[in-house]
């Protein structure tokens, strides 16, 4: 298996998904639809839809039997471009560039921004629906809707967001505990909704799906620490965006409170361990595995 070669047919996939899923006529909201397509037609590496359709490769030879999948690819891509819309705008934190291009509020406004974003957001459960109406297996599909939602929301991604908020707004001190928190709900949270959904959608066992979880978690909190390291030592062509935002922010972050080599360490461990836990069934993934090595040491 090459790699890289295999990495980019499943980006490319998911591009397609993507420019299929917003090709829609809005009529006088057009304006507005064409702000969402650019934020989410900008080049991302589309990491959850593919962590998901691999996950559901763990449980089931094949994809074919799950017409569902598709839509609930399209969707956790939509929650992950909204969130990236709001965060980056001027309330939050107003950054300039991302995916190597203007943010959604520099080209569109303000005003744009956010409705873009409640647009996108709006849309992902709109798309998720039609995974239900076209579910071979209902069941199934309500149960990854379920956890979409979950993951998503107050007890996922936007509950830590929340907490990150008000901790760089009221300068309050981060220990560990905080921190970890932050990391699993505002970025786990989601990769652990894409590698869930993927695996009961495949018909994955109670038992398997909370392992999933775990394993997800760990991947999550890896990928959050390395977005710490390459805030430092990253750059702006790679990245696609300026580094040295959390210094100029004075938030404190995996590697401020750890310093870089732990932090280094600490994201090696946590995939590794998460490989581990990924290696332990019955079905093997080479490429989920490739895939989660590769982002160790990710520079964008
Ligand atoms: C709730 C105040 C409030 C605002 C809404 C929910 C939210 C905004 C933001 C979510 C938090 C967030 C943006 C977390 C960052 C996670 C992260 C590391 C994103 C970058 O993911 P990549 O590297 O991005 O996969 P690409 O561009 O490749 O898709």
């Amino acid at each position: 298996m090459n790699f890289n070669d295999e990495l980019k047919k499943r980006v490319d996939e998911v591009n397609s998904l993507m420019e299929e899923t917003l090709s829609i006529d809005t009529g006088l909201a057009e304006p507005l639809m064409d702000a969402m397509r650019y934020s989410v037609l900008a080049p991302g590496k589309r990491l959850r839809p593919i962590f998901m359709r691999e996950s559901a490769l763990l449980f089931s030879d094949s994809l074919k039997d799950i017409p569902e999948l598709k839509y609930f690819m399209a969707a956790i891509e939509l929650i992950h471009s909204y969130s990236l819309v709001h965060d980056d705008m001027p309330c939050i934190d107003n950054d300039e560039y991302r995916r190597g291009r203007k943010t959604t509020h520099a080209v569109y406004g303000e005003t744009n921004a956010l409705l873009a974003g409640d647009g996108l957001l709006n849309f992902a459960y709109e798309t998720a629906s039609l995974g239900l109406l076209n579910a071979k297996h209902l069941d199934r599909a309500a149960k990854a809707m379920a956890v979409l939602s979950k993951k998503a929301g107050i007890f996922g991604m936007v509950g830590g967001q929340a907490v990150d908020v008000e901790s760089e707004k009221t300068g309050k001190e981060i220990n560990k505990e905080r921190l970890i928190f932050i990391h699993e709900n505002k970025t786990a949270a989601l990769i652990e909704a894409s590698m869930m959904i993927g695996a009961i959608l495949s018909g994955a066992t109670d038992k398997d799906i909370e392992v999933i979880e775990e394993a997800a978690s760990k991947i999550g909190i890896a990928f959050q620490i390395r977005d710490d390291i390459l805030d430092v030592e990253g750059s702006f062509e790679e990245l696609g965006k300026p580094i040295g935002s959390d210094e100029e922010n004075e938030k404190a972050t995996y590697v401020t409170l750890f310093g870089l080599e732990k932090a280094k360490q600490d994201v090696e461990e946590y995939s590794k361990r998460a490989m581990d836990i990924l290696n332990s069934f019955e079905r093997k993934n080479e490429f989920l595995m490739e895939l989660v090595n590769s982002l160790i040491a990710r520079n964008r």
